[in-house]
């Protein structure tokens, strides 16, 4: 009691100082990214009982069980119960919402005493929960409130702008195994982006096992870039991450890059290479050694061969078997061959034969290729011949592999000398009218630890996820960087070891949480 009697003196002193009475305080709205198409905040609260309901309807069973999840780390304890509009959670289905929302968009209401959710989908349900998430005092990611929590009551309808919201890592020049990559599902989750694609293959590792070629894994995933990790995924571990990320409404989608960046699979299958290996690359000796070095553009499948289109058939063929997603990424870039466009076209036909849609690097678009390909541009230099779907990752506003600001250490700047600024991810507008989304790869050449690409992923991919979520006049970069500083306890808490941008006031302090300003006669203000 005296606690509190000092903690309001202390209060009142401050406000007294700023010239404020208690019924002008003002409390900072709970700072939402990405940012919602509407939102209506009113000024009144939802007060958390200690005991509470999650009611929902058929089909929305395992959103009523990510919200419990949600209310584990709060004082409350709560029920899921069949039915609709209950006092306390309502988790509703409602495919007839599709019309309006889409299948990722919902509606979340706070009222007095009802919170509901409401999307045609689980996904749509599942980011409602997300939105509400954000809704809740950052502390709840980590430990159980017990102070009261009360919500202000708010009306969200919210509808993403781009169906293709994507990170990528490639895990081939440097290792990263199951735990990192469910860490970062779960990450992306909470900021609503949906397509993890994962670079399995290139010439310093192969990372993914294919039971018909055993050696891929026996010899090529022993090396890694100098200072990286070596190792692979197992396809059991393979798809117990699928099924982790498709939990998460996200969709894996594997690359495997040819017909160049492919030493890993020559130095275990020498017949797919052309030549003796000395001769293309006299650092590799005979036998071939693995490869650890930053070079691209050099090693390639030997095209001439009849017998590296079996190959390619068996590799893709086991990834198609073991990947749920519709989607197979085959690579492309950076390869000059004079069969290049033929191999182009012949890996696509083998991909749509095998019941799944290809993608691939930009360079893919010399060829020919089927109308239903979905090309990934980088740079933007590829004169294309065919129209195709396109994923933007512009390396200037998305390679996350280069500084986050000037002269950083271990990072590229060859795409952009100052680096990938937040606000070069920010600012991105995409200007092709095909374009079905965006994606930061994080390519690591350079990046050899899990705190290093935390440093490199975090913040710009928060940036990245309000690109592909947010109506392009809803965007505002200020504001973005006034909700992201919002986000630092909350960041810290996810134990996530974020850049620390300098244009961004951090809220990193633990003791400063929004939520423990609260006061009964607070305004919620932006
Ligand atoms: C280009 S862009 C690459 C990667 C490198 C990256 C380094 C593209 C499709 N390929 O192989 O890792 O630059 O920044």
């Amino acid at each position: 009691m005296k606690n509190i009697q000092v903690k309001l003196s202390l209060v009142f002193l401050v406000l007294f100082q700023l010239g404020l009475s208690a019924q002008e305080l003002e409390v900072a709205k709970p700072a939402i990214i990405p940012k919602p198409s509407e939102i209506e905040w009113k000024d009144d609260f939802f007060t958390l009982q200690k005991s509470t309901v999650v009611c929902f309807n058929p089909g929305a069973e395992t959103s009523a069980a990510w919200l419990q999840e949600l209310l584990e780390n709060t004082y409350t304890q709560s029920y899921t119960m069949k039915g609709e509009n209950c006092t306390g959670f309502n988790i509703l289905l409602e495919p007839d919402l599709e019309q309006s929302l889409g299948k990722e968009g919902y509606k979340l209401n706070i009222s007095s005493n009802i919170v509901s959710i409401k999307a045609a989908t689980e996904a749509g349900l599942f980011y409602g929960i997300q939105t509400l998430r954000q809704v809740f005092p950052p502390e709840i990611e980590n430990e159980k409130v017990l102070n009261e929590i009360k919500l202000p009551q708010l009306s969200v309808t919210d509808v993403p702008k781009f169906e293709w919201r994507g990170s990528m890592l490639d895990i081939a020049r440097s290792f990263f195994g199951p735990d990192y990559i469910k860490k970062h599902l779960d990450r992306m989750a909470f900021y609503k982006l949906n397509r993890l694609h994962l670079h399995l293959t290139d010439d310093q590792g192969w990372r993914i096992e294919i039971k018909q070629k055993p050696k891929l894994t026996e010899l090529g995933s022993k090396g890694a870039v100098k200072g990286g990790r070596s190792g692979y995924l197992t396809q059991e571990q393979y798809k117990e991450i699928q099924e982790y990320a498709a939990a998460r409404n996200i969709i894996i989608i594997p690359e495997i890059d040819m017909p160049g960046h492919i030493y890993s699979a020559l130095m275990a299958y020498p017949e797919l290479n052309c030549e003796e290996f000395s001769n293309i690359e006299p650092r590799l000796a005979t036998p071939p050694e693995l490869f650890h070095e930053y070079q691209v553009g050099w090693s390639k499948l030997c095209l001439d061969k009849p017998e590296v289109y079996d190959f390619v058939a068996t590799v893709l063929g086991e990834m198609a078997e073991i990947t749920k997603g519709e989607y197979l990424h085959i690579g492309g870039d950076e390869i000059e061959d004079e069969r290049y466009k033929e191999f182009v076209i012949k890996a696509d036909s083998i991909v749509r034969g095998l019941g799944k849609t290809t993608i691939g690097w930009e360079e893919v678009t010399k060829a020919a290729v089927d109308s239903t390909f979905i090309s990934q541009r980088w740079n933007n230099k590829t004169k294309s011949v065919v129209n195709t779907r396109v994923i933007q990752s512009l390396c200037s506003s998305f390679y996350f592999d280069h500084a986050n600001i000037p002269g950083q250490e271990m990072t590229n700047n060859w795409c952009q000398e100052r680096g990938v600024s937040l606000k070069d991810a920010y600012t991105f507008i995409a200007k092709n009218p095909n374009t079905i989304g965006v994606e930061a790869p994080l390519w690591t050449e350079m990046v050899l630890s899990n705190d290093a690409a935390d440093n490199r992923f975090w913040p710009r991919t928060i940036a990245l996820a309000e690109v592909g979520w947010s109506a392009n006049e809803n965007k505002d970069y200020q504001d973005f960087v006034n909700r992201l500083g919002r986000h630092g306890l909350r960041l810290d808490l996810m134990d996530v070891n974020y850049f620390r941008s300098p244009e961004v006031n951090w809220n990193s302090n633990r003791n400063k949480g929004v939520f423990s300003e609260f006061m009964p006669d607070s305004k919620w203000i932006d």
